[in-house]
């Protein structure tokens, strides 16, 4: 550790205490520790000087709970890796910032390409930080290959929102299964609401199953679609409808308007065949203008309606509860399968099993439960116990 002295220019107050930062340092002889470097060393540890240094579990507790919002960021990193070196520590601080979660309100937002959600949020997500909330927006995109596309959409299309202090916007991780992008999305929101966001904006694209898996980690679900709902109703399916606590007809604006109402009327006369998504709440349909931002307030007004009503009536506390045992449950689901999958005595006898039932000698379920047989999950367990239970992990 380097030697050296403080010196006060004349101008420092007389009680002037050591968080006034004007100290000069007489000089630093062997810069090994880039703390050293730092004018005042009683500054928290939290701040600039961590940034290319390995971060411990309560760094990035401290960092994540304080609103850091580059630690929040290197945080979302650890919980995206997907190294078995960093899974115990990433959940590790999860663990350590999980009472601090669950306060914010959780909004999916889900859409043809193109119906204009990154634009909406943008408005919207502006509106919600001038009302003094703290948003976070997460995209769940499980088409990895055209991930970069929309970041880049993205930054500009949320261009002013990326800039505010109040917001933290986050895009989907790149590759892996939807389920693995759902689990690191489902923790990057737990680590927004430790740090502080109350509310939390999901964006999914609605082809495939995303939104459905969006669903399950939100609150209210919010479907955003255009005009000319007869079209086909542009493939959007009844079964997305049934997910929605409120559909937003967008782009109600200009020549565009008339035609928004009408479509308003269609989906209205729809929605009266669909089960609602949500016990005790009736789903309409809105007209919205992210482009000229009308329609927005209205829309916050009928969520927090949305949000006192099912809080009211124990929907809201009941679908969380639900959501917490799904999510394990797919993760038990997952380990399970990782097990049997990854055993190398399994894996030694799949081919001769495989080949028996594509030959007509066993049956499916006769070679399930033959495979069953010799399957030890404590043996299996015994490959995975480094990952579980670390020792001397750092
Ligand atoms: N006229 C009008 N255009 C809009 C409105 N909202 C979005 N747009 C335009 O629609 C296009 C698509 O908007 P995005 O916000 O990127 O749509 P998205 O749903 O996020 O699209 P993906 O992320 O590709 O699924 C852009 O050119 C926007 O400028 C609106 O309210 N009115
Ligand atoms: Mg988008």
């Amino acid at each position: 550790m380097a030697k050296y002295t403080n010196t006060k220019p004349d101008w420092v107050p007389e009680n002037a205490d050591k968080n006034f930062a004007t100290s000069v340092m007489s000089g630093i002889d062997g810069i090994k520790d880039l703390t050293v470097g730092n004018i005042n060393p009683d500054l928290g540890t939290t701040g600039f000087r961590k940034n290319r240094m390995i971060l411990d579990v309560e760094d990035y507790v401290k960092g994540v709970a304080a609103g850091d919002r580059m630690i929040l960021s290197r945080a979302i990193t650890l919980i995206e890796s997907n190294s078995p070196r960093h899974f115990p520590k990433a959940q590790r601080v999860l663990q350590e910032l999980l009472r601090r979660t669950g306060k914010a309100l959780r909004i999916g937002i889900t859409g043809v390409p193109g119906a204009g959600k990154s634009t909406m949020i943008e408005a919207f997500g502006n509106m919600l930080c001038d009302m003094g909330h703290r948003v976070a927006v997460l995209t769940v995109d499980p088409t990895s290959s055209v991930t970069k596309g929309s970041i880049l959409g993205d930054k500009t299309r949320m261009g002013t929102l990326s800039r505010r202090e109040e917001a933290f916007i986050r895009p989907s991780p790149a590759g892996g299964t939807l389920g693995g992008v759902a689990r690191k999305s489902r923790e990057t929101m737990l680590l927004c609401e430790a740090a502080g966001y109350d509310v939390i904006l999901i964006e999914t694209v609605g082809v495939g199953q995303s939104e459905t898996t969006v669903r399950s980690m939100v609150d209210f679900f919010l479907l955003v679609v255009l005009t000319g709902a007869g079209d086909e109703l542009q493939g959007i399916k009844k079964g997305i409808m049934e997910l929605a606590d409120a559909i937003v007809i967008n782009k109600a604006d200009g020549d565009n308007r008339t035609k928004a109402q009408v479509a308003r009327g269609e989906y209205e006369r729809m929605i009266e065949y669909i089960r609602p998504a949500t016990r005790g709440w009736q789903t309409h349909a809105y007209l919205v203008s992210a482009l000229e931002k009308t329609g927005l307030k209205e829309l916050w007004d009928v969520i927090r309606i949305f949000e006192n009503t099912t809080k009211e009536n124990g929907a809201f506390k009941m679908r969380r509860e639900g959501q917490l045992l799904d999510w394990m449950n797919s993760m038990i689901d997952e380990h399970l399968h990782n097990l049997f999958f990854d055993d190398p005595v399994i894996l030694g006898r799949m081919p001769e099993v495989r080949e028996a039932v594509l030959k007509g000698a066993v049956s499916p379920s006769q070679g399930v439960a033959e495979l069953i047989h010799v399957f030890d999950i404590h043996r299996a367990s015994d490959r995975h116990v480094d990952l579980l239970h670390p020792e001397g992990e750092g």
